[in-house]
């Protein structure tokens, strides 16, 4: 059985749904902190669980007999910003508890996110290489960075099988993100169907890696499916699909709403995004799993508007 952790966030909920698709929802056990997504806690076995209490994971992890775990709980940039000690507790402490529990035996695999946010101000910004200048300057970027060195130690300390991929922004319509710099990139579409307009808080020309929600989620399932003996990266793939700026995403929604229009207004989010790459060289999760985006921006744009329309 599967268990994840965060499943009520923005990644969480559609991986959630999509293993209990594949595999069976008795097989899937959704946990988070609150019950965020009553669907979820209606369509399969669901526990309130604290990320960073080892024995309230341990207990779960024991009576529905565990075996694969995808640590999706973390505190994301902006918000890591305004909390750095709770965000340094959150992203690491949970990774201590999974990792621990992994090496103890009662884990055979183990999923954790990284981010294009390891990358900082000095790292080149365009075709960004897996293996760079990585200082980060960001509080959560800088737990991302930790939280790999600590992935690697594991895996080749204890032979932990844990596998990651450093996601760029995720684009998505099932749920709201919670307190990312690239939460633009969704908050856009909700506007210009709502109010026909949007101001965004980063400026016209901030290009940022974006990649939609299904191919992140894809992706995830792949590495995790994938014969161990083929990965060579035991810290986080780089893994890109597009990069856009906003100005470009107002252009695609205007599309199809001709008369959306957007203004500028960036707050502090906007040094945060400065720090990142503008685009992501993923040739090694090509070459080692087979990696392939499937969607480009318009893909997205007609994806996420169909989708909220009905919503
Ligand atoms: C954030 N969506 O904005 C997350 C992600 C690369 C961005 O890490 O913090």
């Amino acid at each position: 059985p599967i268990l994840i952790l965060g499943a009520c966030g923005q990644i969480g909920t559609e991986l959630t749904v999509e293993l209990r698709k594949k595999y069976g929802s008795e097989c899937v056990i959704a946990s988070d902190i609150r019950e965020g997504n009553n669907d979820l806690v209606k369509s399969g076995p669901f526990e309130l669980l604290d990320a960073t209490s080892y024995g309230a994971i341990e207990d779960v992890v024991m009576h529905y007999e565990i075996d694969e775990v995808y640590l999706m709980a973390a505190m994301l940039s902006a918000t890591a910003e305004k909390f750095p000690m709770r965000a340094w507790n959150l992203n690491m402490g949970s990774l201590f508890n999974i990792l621990n529990l992994a090496r103890e035996g009662k884990l055979s695999k183990v999923f954790w996110p990284s981010s294009i946010a390891v990358f900082g101000p000095n790292t080149p910004k365009e075709d960004t290489p897996q293996n760079t200048i990585m200082e980060p300057s960001t509080v959560y970027g800088i737990s991302k960075q930790a939280g790999e060195r600590w992935c690697e130690y594991y895996f080749k300390k204890f032979g932990v099988d844990v596998r990651s991929v450093r996601y760029p922004g995720l684009i998505s319509w099932k749920t709201m993100p919670g307190g990312g710099t690239t939460d633009y990139a969704v908050e856009i579409y909700h506007e210009a169907l709502k109010n026909g307009n949007y101001q965004c808080f980063l400026n016209e020309e901030t290009k940022l890696p974006m990649m939609y929600m299904d191919d992140a989620i894809r992706a995830t399932i792949s590495l995790m499916e994938s014969p161990a003996e083929n990965l060579t990266i035991r810290s986080s793939y780089n893994l890109g699909s597009m990069s856009f700026t906003p100005s470009e995403v107002a252009k695609s929604i205007q599309k199809h709403i001709p008369d959306f229009s957007i203004s500028y207004a960036p707050d502090f989010r906007q040094q945060i995004a400065d720090s990142w790459p503008s685009s992501i060289d993923d040739t090694l999760a090509r070459k080692d799993w087979g990696w392939q985006p499937n969607f480009n921006l318009d893909q997205t744009t007609v994806e996420m508007l169909e989708n909220l329309k009905r919503d």
